[in-house]
C-alpha cells in the first residue's frame, strides 16, 4: 500500500518537474522528447472541433493541431487532444497541461498581456452574433429587449453581449453554461431566447441541430473575433515555431501549393520563395530547428490553409461557410502571410 502510495506521490511530483521544464524555453525539446504534441481544444463546435462518429476529431482546430504535429514530427498521428471548456483553456495552457491552444480563441490585448500568455498569428477571422428561432420575429438583436440569452461562460462573448446591450440600454438576461453542446441544447429546449457566441461556431451549431431551417443567425456581428494559437509567454522558441507554422500553411496557399502539388512544386520551382518554403534551401528549417522538409511535410499531408478550411467548414460541409473574410488577401480577404525570409 505505501510502496504504491509513494510511487504515485513520485510520479506525480516527476509530472509537475516536466511540466515546470516544458515551460521554460523547453516545450519544442519535451514535445520531441514525448513523442508527442498535446493540443488544447474545444469538444463540441461543428467546423473546428468535434469527434466524429468513429471518434476521430474534426474540425479546423484539429487539423492545425495535426499539422503542427506533422512539422516536429512528420507523422500527423503524434497528437494528443485536449478537450478543454472555455474558462479553463487557459490555465491549462498555463500550468503545462497542454502545449499549445487551437480552440476558437480571440486574441484580445488583456488576454495577451495579463495571462503569462503570448497569442500567435491569426488564422480565422470571426465576429460574435445571435442566433434565434426561424420564426421567433426577431430581425435584428435591438428587438430583444428583456430576452433571455445562452451564452458560454469564460469567453468574449459574455462581454461582448454585456457591452452591447448596455450601450443600447436595453436589459437581457444572461444564462451561462460550461459548453457549447449545452446551451445548444438549452436553447432547442427553449431555456432561452438566442445563443450567442461567435457566428462560424453558431453556424456549426445550426448545422448540427435536428432541423437547422428552424434557426436564423442574425446578421448583424457585435464584436472583431480574430482567432489566433496561444502558447506559453516564457518560451520565444515554441512561439516562433507556432507563429511561423500557422503563417506557413497560409503562405502555402498564397503561393498556390497543395497536397497535390507539393511532390512537383518542391522538384521543379524556379520561385526562390517556394524553394524556401519546401525545404529546397535549409534556412527556413533551421531558423525553427525543425526539419528543413517540415513545412512542405505539412502540405503534403494536410493541405493548405484553403485545403483545410474547405474540408472542414467550406461552403461544401454541413457547416457551409463561404471564405469571406478568411480569404487570402489577394482575392478579398483578410488572410497575408508575413514573408517567410
Ligand atoms: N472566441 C471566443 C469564444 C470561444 C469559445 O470558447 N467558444 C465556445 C462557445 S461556441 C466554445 O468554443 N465552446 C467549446 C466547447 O464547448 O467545447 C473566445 O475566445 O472567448
Amino acid at each position: 500500500m505505501l510502496g504504491r502510495s509513494f510511487a504515485a506521490a513520485a510520479a506525480f511530483a516527476c509530472a509537475l518537474s516536466t511540466a515546470g521544464t516544458a515551460a521554460a524555453q523547453q516545450t519544442l525539446a519535451a514535445v520531441k522528447a514525448r513523442g508527442q504534441l498535446v493540443c488544447g481544444i474545444n469538444s463540441s463546435v461543428p467546423g473546428f472541433s468535434l469527434p466524429d462518429s468513429r471518434g476521430e476529431w474534426q474540425g479546423l482546430d484539429t487539423e492545425l493541431c495535426r499539422g503542427l504535429a506533422v512539422a516536429i514530427f512528420n507523422d500527423r498521428s503524434k497528437v494528443r487532444f485536449q478537450p478543454l471548456s472555455s474558462s479553463t483553456r487557459f490555465t491549462a495552457l498555463g500550468s503545462g497541461e497542454v502545449d499549445v491552444l487551437f480552440r476558437t480563441s480571440t486574441q484580445t490585448m488583456l488576454r495577451d498581456t495579463t495571462l503569462g500568455l503570448r497569442h500567435a498569428t491569426t488564422y480565422f477571422f470571426d465576429g460574435h452574433g445571435f442566433m434565434v428561432r426561424a420564426n421567433s420575429g426577431v430581425a435584428k438583436a435591438s428587438d430583444m429587449r428583456g430576452a433571455t440569452i445562452c451564452l458560454v461562460q469564460g469567453t468574449t462573448n459574455e462581454q461582448v453581449t454585456a457591452d452591447y446591450f448596455r450601450s443600447i440600454d436595453t436589459p437581457f438576461q444572461p444564462v451561462l453554461f460550461e459548453r457549447t453542446d449545452q446551451a445548444a441544447a438549452a436553447l432547442q429546449a427553449g431555456r432561452c431566447d438566442a445563443f450567442g457566441t461567435d457566428a462560424s461556431s453558431l453556424a456549426g451549431v445550426r448545422s448540427a441541430m435536428p432541423n437547422p431551417k428552424e434557426w436564423t443567425v442574425l446578421p448583424e456581428r457585435f464584436s472583431k473575433e480574430p482567432y489566433g494559437a496561444y502558447v506559453r509567454r516564457d518560451d520565444a522558441q515554441w512561439f516562433d515555431v507556432v507563429r511561423w507554422y500557422t503563417t506557413a500553411v497560409i503562405e502555402a496557399e498564397e503561393q498556390g501549393v497543395t497536397s497535390a502539388n507539393a511532390e512537383r512544386m518542391r522538384r521543379d520551382s524556379p520561385n526562390p520563395n517556394t524553394r524556401r518554403l519546401l525545404g529546397v534551401t535549409p534556412e527556413l528549417g533551421e531558423a525553427l530547428k525543425l526539419d528543413r522538409n517540415w513545412a512542405f511535410n505539412v502540405v503534403k499531408a494536410l493541405g493548405n490553409y484553403g485545403e483545410m478550411y474547405n474540408r472542414t467548414m467550406g461552403p461544401d460541409t454541413p457547416v457551409g461557410l463561404e471564405r469571406g473574410p478568411n480569404e487570402i488577401w489577394t482575392r478579398g480577404g483578410l488572410l497575408y502571410a508575413l514573408p517567410m525570409r
